[in-house]
């Protein structure tokens, strides 16, 4: 799939529309889901053009891959949600419901989120 330069992500990282940022650095910005589903809903994106986590790891040099996956833990550490604990989640293509074409991972927590596997 071809990455489509006007998805939603793509626009607030050009600035073009607002979010609420909660984490920013050379590879990689966070921001609150709009659709919160837990206390602390927050959305992970590298700044490079790729479509899902298939596209990024296939793609993405190490340092923007490092950078992504160390942002995970620098955020929920910053939301002081390490010890009760967090679950991150990421979205591929249709079986998944991906619906924003641009790469993401979901960080939730700050509750009980239920079990995922039973
Ligand atoms: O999830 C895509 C997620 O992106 C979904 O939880 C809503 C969220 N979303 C959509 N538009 C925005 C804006 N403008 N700001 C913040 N969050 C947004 P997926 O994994 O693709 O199903």
């Amino acid at each position: 799939m071809a990455y489509d330069q006007n998805n939603i992500f793509a626009k607030i990282l050009r600035g073009e529309i607002p979010c609420e940022k909660v984490f920013e650095n050379e590879h990689v910005l966070a921001f609150n889901d709009i659709a919160r589903k837990a206390p602390v809903h927050i959305l992970i994106i590298p700044k490079g053009a790729y479509v899902s986590s298939a596209d990024f790891y296939e793609k993405a040099s190490a340092d923007e891959i490092v950078a992504l996956n160390r942002a995970i833990g620098e955020i929920a550490k910053e939301k002081g949600i390490v010890e009760s604990g967090y679950r991150v989640i990421s979205n591929h293509a249709a079986h998944a419901h991906q619906e924003v074409p641009h790469y993401h991972v979901h960080l939730l927590g700050g509750a009980d989120l239920g079990a995922c596997f039973n």
